[in-house]
């Protein structure tokens, strides 16, 4: 049984309860034990995440609009996605990519993956066969080159893989180049001899550390070593497909100082996924439960944010934090002329991310009593003449920010003034009916 099924069935147990109580939280918390250490999850790490579940679950503060089942599931779902490290975000860009690791954990099967992945996103690609030990290690590549349609290159016959990479480099035309190197038994100081041969004629961008899921927590272990003898950017991990073992493997190599990249899910050249360990937690715990809370959530806190609105006095620092949180929440701007509010400055609440990051550096040049008021700005024009110079900007910018604070300013005040329009805002939020007003 995989390791997401253990997991759902745990917590469809947890769902079928009639009521949740301390017990039942302890009860999946054990069974959650269990299921990790059996999925070769270090047993230390268990330990701390089965606490951190219980203190949250059970006393930390709970949203009110969550029931205790929900709250779980959000606790254990949070609990587990920190587990499994965070994300990757690929370059699709130009670059060269170096894949390194041990015999048979995937190498070239996954740098001819990496070219599909690379391909299929508007890249040219050129593989290079950099595995100078074996013959068959070529032919290997050469083949999945060309069904993946992408340029192969090596010398036959070279025992020298820097000398191949120097080779495959000249004249280069290619966007992307991955070269797949030779694995070995262990890393020792013939692979690091042949690795810094190979760095200094490539410069890879990217290092990819391939590893076997099958080898579960020794991942770590792994990641680490190879990180002390050469630089690492990110780890693959192959053969997540019918291993036990995935979950210890990813968690460990998530508790290094390593970071996921890929993972291999087959043997099929379109069988690899950039990781995030939200979507991959979240699949293995059944993604509609989880997708319906996440939103839920989500909308609990955007109006969380609206009441932090309505409560604070409005001053330069907290305008930036509403911005910001304006913009989170979608545009703001058609609601509220939905609303009959058409007088309200939409051009404030369209504020692009070029201009929130100008508004920064002029805040940042503020000091702490014109944030807090900021009249001593508009009546000073040698403070907007520091803040401009600070902010790297003209004395002009600083006036048009000080006059969208203003707009900012009166609007905070029909908002806070007029309890209609916050009832009716309230009610939308429960209903959830933003979707429907592009929020
Ligand atoms: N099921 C499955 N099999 C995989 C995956 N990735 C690789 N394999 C298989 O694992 C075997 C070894 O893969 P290779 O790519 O040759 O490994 P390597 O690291 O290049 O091996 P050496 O060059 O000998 O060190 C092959 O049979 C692959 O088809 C995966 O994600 N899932
Ligand atoms: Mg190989």
């Amino acid at each position: 049984m995989d390791l997401g099924k253990k997991l759902r069935d745990a917590l469809a147990r947890i769902a079928k309860l009639p009521v949740v109580d301390e017990n039942a939280v302890k009860g999946l918390i054990k069974e959650l034990q269990r299921i990790l250490i059996s999925s070769d999850v270090n047993v230390k790490l268990v330990f701390e995440l089965s606490k951190r579940i219980e203190k949250r679950a059970l006393h930390s503060e709970k949203m009110e609009a969550l029931t205790l089942r929900e709250h779980v599931l959000k606790v254990v779902y949070e609990e587990l996605v920190g587990l499994m490290g965070t994300g990757y975000e690929p370059k699709i860009d130009k670059h060269r990519i170096l894949m390194v690791g041990l015999f048979g954990s995937g190498k070239t099967t996954s740098t001819a993956k990496l070219a599909y992945f690379y391909k299929s996103r508007g890249l040219s690609v050129l593989v290079v066969g950099a595995d100078v030990e074996r013959p068959a290690a070529q032919e290997q590549l050469e083949q999945l080159a060309e069904k993946v349609g992408v340029r192969f290159f090596s010398i036959k016959g070279e025992k020298n893989a820097a000398k191949v990479v120097k080779e495959a480099l000249k004249g280069i035309k290619e966007d992307v180049v991955i070269v797949d190197s030779a694995g070995r038994s262990a890393f020792d100081s013939e692979l690091s001899k042949e690795l810094k041969g190979i760095y200094a004629e490539l410069k890879p961008d990217e290092t990819y550390l391939v590893l076997n899921a099958d080898i579960g927590q020794v991942a770590g272990r792994q990641a680490e070593e190879f990180s002390s003898i050469s630089p690492l950017t990110g780890v693959i991990v192959t053969k997540m497909d019918g291993s036990g073992k995935g979950g210890g493997a990813l968690s460990a190599v998530a508790a290094s100082n390593a970071k996921i990249a890929f993972v291999g899910i087959g043997e099929k050249i379109n069988d690899l996924e950039v990781y995030d360990a939200k979507r991959f937690v979240g699949r293995l715990l059944g993604m509609p439960d989880i997708k319906g809370l996440v939103e839920k959530i989500e909308s609990i806190q955007k109006e969380e944010q609206l009441e932090e609105m309505e409560g604070e006095e409005l001053t330069i620092e907290n305008f930036y934090k509403q911005l910001n949180a304006a913009k989170k929440m979608g545009p703001l701007g058609n609601v509220l002329g939905m609303m009959g509010m058409s007088d309200v400055p939409k051009e404030v609440l369209n504020t692009g991310e070029g201009k929130l990051k100008r508004y920064e550096a002029m805040i940042n040049s503020m000091t702490k009593a014109e944030r807090k008021d900021a009249s001593l700005l508009k009546k000073s024009n040698s403070r907007i003449e520091r803040v401009a110079n600070g902010a790297g900007c003209e004395v002009k910018d600083v006036k048009s920010f000080l006059n969208e604070f203003e707009k900012m300013e009166k609007m905070m005040n029909m908002f806070k003034k007029n309890r209609g329009f916050r009832k009716q805002m309230e009610k939308m939020m429960k209903g959830g009916n933003l979707k429907g007003l592009g929020m």
